[in-house]
């Protein structure tokens, strides 16, 4: 992709129930690691995602080995496999995120999931990540979806989006010279403003993305958490020093 390292933030989140699958464990603090570039948005997580159809979705082999080499394993540069997970056996885990005042959120189904970066794991952030958003309402709105990967409806239907940054948004059609319009659920907005119509809809969602991320980053204000106020470039690294600090997350490049 890009040059040099991409600087992600691993952010933990606790299983708070193990499922059968990961009995093996019992008595253990087991944790999923979701990579992040945007770590101030993680007051706005909803859920989590996972690659259901994946043979081996946590971590994955590639990036098992790169936290060894960053002092992320007990032995430096060792990966000790303890198991194999395949991605539908963690669909439904219930899970302690920080900063998120839901509590538990639960791992979802996500189809695009790329096992090529990161660790496979993703954490949902539907306010302002297009991605979230979309995969989000597939499976609010589509209860055959829900049935196909097991889906429980208390799982996904109980929450709303949280809103966490405030950002001046123009839609491409607005006449020359119009006044943007605030919004603090930029995702939202940019689905409906390109028509996606569901997480397959890849080059709508390019769209989405590139103005969300764009206005969001650049623009956007924190409306929420210690840094309330904030443009969000600063806030980005305080939240992270913060999390770091308090132990909710490690710093991880690949
Ligand atoms: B970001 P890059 Cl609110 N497959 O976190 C697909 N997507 C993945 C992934 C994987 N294996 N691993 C991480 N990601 C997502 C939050 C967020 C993110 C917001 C806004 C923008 C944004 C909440 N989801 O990313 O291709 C994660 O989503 C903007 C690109 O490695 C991660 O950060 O550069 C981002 O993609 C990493 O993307």
């Amino acid at each position: 992709e890009g040059v040099g390292p991409q600087e992600y933030v691993l952010i933990k989140m606790e299983i708070l129930t193990l499922p059968p699958a990961l009995q093996q464990l019992e008595g253990k603090k087991v944790v999923l690691l979701a990579a992040t570039l945007r770590p101030e948005t993680m007051y706005g997580q909803t859920n989590c995602w996972v690659l259901p159809h994946e043979k081996d979705a946590i971590v994955g082999e590639r990036a098992a080995r790169n936290m060894a080499f960053q002092g992320l394993t007990p032995e430096f540069g060792e990966v000790r496999e303890v198991m194999r997970v395949r991605g539908r056996d963690l669909v439904g885990l219930p899970l302690r995120a920080p900063l998120t005042k839901l509590c538990p959120i639960y791992t979802l189904p996500m189809l695009t999931i790329s096992m090529k970066k990161g660790t496979g794991v993703v954490t949902s952030v539907p306010s302002d990540a297009p991605d979230d958003y979309q995969a989000l309402m597939d499976l609010k709105n589509k209860p055959a979806l829900r049935e196909k990967y097991g889906v429980k409806d208390e799982w996904v239907l109980p929450f709303d989006l949280i809103p966490i940054i405030e950002i001046p948004y123009k839609r491409d059609d607005a006449p020359e010279g119009a006044e943007p319009e605030l919004t603090d659920l930029a995702a939202k907005v940019a689905c409906e403003e390109y028509k996606v119509a569901s997480q397959n809809d890849k080059e709508k969602l390019v769209l989405a993305k590139a103005k969300t991320y764009k206005l969001g980053f650049y623009e956007g204000k924190m409306t929420i958490g210690d840094f309330k106020g904030m443009p969000v470039q600063e806030a980005k690294n305080r939240v992270k020093a913060q999390m770091l600090e308090e132990n909710n997350a490690y710093s991880y490049a690949e």
